[in-house]
């Protein structure tokens, strides 16, 4: 595997993509055994006082008390799958960061979706650095500053994508819809809980 400052696409100074941070078999044996053997749920949100179910399939993992709070949804974590925690592993040696937890998701089909938002919980810290691996189809990312218009980036199939320094306070990132006739995706952002959340 190339070193870090080698092969990344920059696309702004908080973000570092790397399109083949793991192979094309490897992936694809991962996005089967994630896709039965993960304990996957589809829970209610509460967005802007509206309770609605998420648009995709979600599961929580990580150390134990790296406990998550986002959008009125607590999430205790389970206790690490073997396959999750050695990608941790690498995902660690390769960034030289640290993680406890990992949420994943999966998005079955184009109406799968993620709404606009920036993954800046406090228990995140103030500047979070996430590294987000994809699996199976290629799905468009947009990324977008309050106030300005969004440019797109596409997340292949066994590629990482960093997300760090002021990236959160700066941007807001989604997943749109598409009308596309695609099957699944899992995406796995690796994070560091640094404070616990309220219960
Ligand atoms: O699926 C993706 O690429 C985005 C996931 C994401 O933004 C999140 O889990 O916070
Ligand atoms: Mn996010």
């Amino acid at each position: 595997m190339p070193p870090l400052q080698e092969s990344p696409f920059l696309v702004d100074d908080c973000l570092e993509y790397h399109p083949a941070f793991l192979g094309q078999k490897e992936s694809g044996h991962l996005l089967d055994r994630f896709w039965s053997e993960l304990e996957w749920e589809q829970e209610d949100i509460t967005i802007f006082g509206r309770t609605v179910r998420q648009p995709r399939l979600i599961s929580w993992y990580g150390d134990p008390g790296a406990r998550y709070a986002y959008s009125g949804l607590v999430l205790e974590p389970r206790s690490w799958h073997p396959a999750l925690l050695k990608l941790k592993r690498q995902i660690e040696s390769f960034t030289r960061h640290r993680f406890n937890s990992v949420l994943a998701n999966a998005y079955r089909d184009g109406s799968d979706s993620m709404g606009w938002h920036s993954d800046d919980e406090k228990e995140l810290g103030p500047k979070p650095f996430i590294a987000s691996l994809s699996l199976g189809e290629e799905r468009r990312f947009l990324l977008r500053q309050k106030g300005r218009k969004s440019s797109g980036l596409l997340l292949e199939h066994g590629s990482l994508l960093l997300m760090k320094g002021d990236c959160q306070q700066r941007f807001q990132h989604a997943l749109p819809k598409t009308r596309r006739k695609i099957g699944l995706r899992i995406n796995l952002t690796f994070r560091e809980i640094r404070y616990q959340a309220p219960v």
